[in-house]
Formats: structure tokens, C-alpha cells, sequence
């Protein structure tokens, strides 16, 4: 989609609307999030049942449902839409915190060992989890390990995700989440 402006938020909510719209329909609906919480269970070879497993759908429903509480009844999203509920629920953090909520539950998940850190094998897991075979993914890693410990810690992850959706700087480490964007 042409979009007539090139604010560093909404280049970045393109991508994690392509990235949500699983099935490619031009719509963000429940069953895209349905499929990445699937994805995320087969690949980390997890039952449902698991407490991670859980905790990451029940995250990704509470972040639903306040996208479509700023949506105004209706219960799928457009590119536009998804942009605006998004932009809306990421600052009213009042019900959910969507900014932090669904992280710390992918957080848990990557931290396979559960060490608290995400250390480099840890981060190659994820992206082999999402086919992401560009050896410069792995740059992420570096980007997002901020103090250079060599391990993402908790904070590291969830301030990245803040970046992502409060900060315009295109080359800060959360707005790498998707790989990078120039303005
Ligand atoms: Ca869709
Ligand atoms: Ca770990
Ligand atoms: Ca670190």
C-alpha cells in the first residue's frame, strides 16, 4: 500500500500488520493470532497445555480484545484500522498493557532453559521457529543485547519492545524487530 507519509510508527505498524495477517486476506482477525500462537507451540514443540503455552494465548487474547474495544464493533481489522486500534491500545494501557504483555510471554518461550536470558542458541532457535534464515537476523541479537553482556536479559527485551511502538528512531534495537526499515 502507498502510504503518503513516512512517520517511523506507521512504517513500523505496516510491518507487524503484514507480519499479524497470517493468511495474507488484508484483514487482522483472531485467526491470524490463533496460527501464530500455534506456530509458536509447534515450534517450540510445547503442548497447549503448557503454562507458556497458555500464558501466550491468554496475551494475545487480551491484546485482541483491547484492539477491537478501540475498534468500534467490529471484529476484524483493515490496514487502517489495525493501524489506528493499535496506536490507541498501546497507549491506554489501562486493561492490558499490550506493549509488554505479549513480550514477556514470547520472552518465556525463547527462554528455553529458563535462565531469565536469551542467549545467542536461544536466538537462533526463534528465528528457525520462523524460517528466518537471513544470517543478518542474527545482528538483531547484537542490537538488542544493549549492555553487551552477550545475553538479552528481560529488560533488554521488553524495552526493545517499548521502542518498537513508542519510538520513531528507526535505527533503535526494537524497531529491528522486523528487520530495517529506512526512512
Ligand atoms: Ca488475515
Ligand atoms: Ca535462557
Ligand atoms: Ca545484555
Amino acid at each position: 500500500m502507498a502510504t503518503a507519509t513516512a512517520d517511523p510508527i506507521t512504517m513500523k505498524l505496516d510491518q507487524l500488520f503484514t507480519a499479524t495477517d497470517t493468511d495474507g486476506d488484508g484483514y487482522v482477525d483472531w485467526s491470524d493470532h490463533q496460527r501464530i500462537v500455534d506456530r509458536y507451540v509447534s515450534g517450540y514443540k510445547i503442548d497447549k497445555s503448557d503454562r507458556r503455552a497458555k500464558a501466550l494465548l491468554i496475551s494475545y487474547q487480551m491484546q485482541w480484545t483491547e484492539l477491537l474495544r478501540h475498534a468500534d464493533g467490529v471484529n476484524r481489522l483493515s490496514r487502517e484500522q489495525y493501524h489506528l486500534a493499535t496506536r490507541a491500545a498501546s497507549v491506554d494501557t489501562s486493561r492490558f498493557n499490550m506493549v509488554e504483555g505479549v513480550p514477556h510471554a514470547i520472552f518465556d518461550l525463547m527462554d528455553t532453559d529458563e535462565d531469565n536470558v536469551i542467549g545467542k542458541s536461544e536466538f537462533k532457535q526463534y528465528l528457525e521457529v520462523w524460517n528466518v534464515t537471513d544470517p543478518s537476523a542474527m545482528d538483531a541479537f547484537a542490537a538488542l543485547d544493549l549492555d553487551g553482556d552477550g545475553v538479552i536479559s528481560r529488560q533488554e527485551f521488553i524495552r526493545a519492545a517499548r521502542e518498537f511502538f513508542y519510538s520513531p528512531d528507526l535505527e533503535a534495537p526494537g524497531s529491528l524487530f522486523f528487520g530495517r526499515l529506512s526512512a
